[in-house]
């Protein structure tokens, strides 16, 4: 079992893909185990990104990621930092794979409307980051929930 930190990102708020973006988590099967809406500050956000900071685009992408409400997730499931990578597709929108998050919906490089872990490290560093207040276990069963 795996746990991945996703977000969807100012883009992907501000044009009303969060439904159908955590549509498309829950239907493969993945767990959500922890979301919250935050306008990112400048610390986190620069956290977050830190391993771009020598990047021309740093900048911009900090500013970007703080322009407004992004939704924080903790998905779990097995291999779910790769499955959610793949759900997601390649960074830039015009390339990624019709089906894919990025695929579908996107067609640009920094507006991707969304972010995924990359590796067993960076999962555990952002999860730590964005929730410090740690995630949630819980069983999930949905027959048992469709009456009282
Ligand atoms: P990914 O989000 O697919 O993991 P990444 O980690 O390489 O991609 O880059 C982080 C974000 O930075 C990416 O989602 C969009 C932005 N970005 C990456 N390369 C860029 C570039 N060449 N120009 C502008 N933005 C870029
Ligand atoms: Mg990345």
């Amino acid at each position: 079992m795996q746990t991945t930190y996703i977000m969807i990102k100012p883009d992907g708020v501000q044009r009303g893909l969060v439904g159908d973006i955590i549509g498309r988590f829950e239907r493969k099967g993945l767990q959500l185990v922890a979301m919250k809406a935050v306008v990112p500050d400048q610390a986190t956000a620069r956290a977050h990104y830190a391993v771009h900071a020598e990047r021309p685009f740093f900048e911009g992408l900090i500013s970007f990621v703080t322009s407004g409400p992004v939704i924080c997730m903790a998905w779990q499931g097995v291999d779910a930092i790769a499955v959610a990578r793949r759900l997601i597709g390649s960074t830039n929108g015009r390339e990624a794979a019709p089906g894919t998050i990025r695929g579908d919906f996107g067609m640009d490089m920094g507006y991707n409307m969304i972010h995924g872990s990359d590796a067993e490290e960076s999962a555990a560093s952002e999860l730590a980051l964005w929730f410090p207040e740690g995630t949630m276990a819980w069983t999930q069963d949905a027959q048992r929930w469709v009456y009282e």
